[in-house]
């Protein structure tokens, strides 16, 4: 299967996508915040807390680019994978490097638990400011490297919560 066939783009909230897991744009501390960790936290309940509050304890949270796997709780998926983007800073201080590795880890996560199904949201397009168009363009790319070496993966979703990602992901797999 060609690994342009295993990307799909969806407009919507990732927190009703069915899949063996979604990625969450986190934070370092693990515990929470607005945008759609704030959502995932709250539909997927409690169980995700206590596990990113294990995890905390055993490892002081997740640093930048990194990312750690929980339980979906409730959420119509097997695992979260906690991912955190960089804070946009105007471009010089490695934030592309640090989005590309947030999403590249995010895969690696997912391949060693068997993950086939996966949906992202737009890493560091809310809260942090990456610019969008930006940010789509490496996370397209990073997914497509990725698939192009793992076949393991099946199915890779791009979840657009609002109408200019959407049309921003919708011109760049034209262009795929
Ligand atoms: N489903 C899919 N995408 C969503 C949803 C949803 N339910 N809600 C928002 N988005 P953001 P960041 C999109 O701000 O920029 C938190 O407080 C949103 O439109 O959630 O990485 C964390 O704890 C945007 O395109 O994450 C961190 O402190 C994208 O998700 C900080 O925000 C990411 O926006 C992380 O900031």
């Amino acid at each position: 299967m060609n690994y342009k066939d295993k990307i799909v783009l969806l407009h919507g909230d990732i927190t009703k996508v069915s899949a063996d897991a979604i990625v969450n744009a986190a934070n370092t501390s693990l515990l929470g915040g607005g945008g759609v960790d704030g959502a995932i936290h709250r539909a997927g309940g409690k169980e995700i807390l206590e596990e990113c509050i294990r995890i905390r304890n055993r490892q002081g949270g997740c640093a930048v680019g990194e990312a750690v796997i929980t339980t979906a709780g409730r959420l119509p998926a097997r695992y979260v994978i906690h991912t955190v983007g960089p804070v946009w800073n105007g471009g010089g201080k490695g934030e592309e490097t640090l989005l590309q590795r947030a999403y590249h880890n995010s895969l690696r996560l997912a391949v060693e638990n068997e993950v086939k199904t996966i949906a992202f949201p737009g890493i560091s397009t809310g809260i942090y400011h990456f610019p969008k168009d930006k940010a789509a363009a490496i996370a397209l790319s990073t997914v497509s490297d990725f698939l192009k070496q793992e076949k393991s993966i099946e199915k890779v979703t791009f979840v657009a919560f609002d109408a200019i990602n959407h049309s921003i992901y919708e011109q760049l797999l034209l262009a795929l």
